[in-house]
């Protein structure tokens, strides 16, 4: 029985850091929305911690199950996303989910845009 409810927590710490971006860690000042410069800063720290060998491109390797999503980044075709290739899609995702372009993400923008994104 104890051992059920260790297992448990474990399987929840996991999938807690399972999903280190999105969501909750972004709002790094917590006042329920997502700005620019906070999801700017994820998006900094997502690309640091995808580009393992540290060249400065993510390969399809690195990417590993990513790699198809990010396919559309790749826009110079060297089958490689550099940073300013990943910043610029994200940043054009980040627009698109401003409905109301006042340059932040409440709740509401973000879930809709993430609803969006898996369909
Ligand atoms: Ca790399
Ligand atoms: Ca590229
Ligand atoms: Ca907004």
């Amino acid at each position: 029985m104890k051992l059920a409810v260790l297992s448990a927590i474990a399987a929840l710490t996991i999938a807690g850091s399972a999903s280190a971006n999105p969501g909750k860690n972004l709002d790094s000042d917590g006042d329920g929305v997502i700005s620019q410069a906070e999801y700017d800063a994820s998006v900094q720290a997502n690309w640091t911690a995808l580009d393992k060998d540290g060249n400065g491109q993510l390969s399809p390797a690195e990417l590993g199950d990513k790699a198809a999503r990010l396919a559309d980044a790749d826009s110079d075709g060297d089958g490689q996303i550099s940073v300013a290739e990943y910043t610029a899609k994200k940043s054009a995702w980040f627009a698109a989910a401003d409905t109301d372009g006042d340059g932040a993400l409440s709740k509401a923008e973000w879930e809709a845009a993430k609803a969006a994104k898996k369909k």
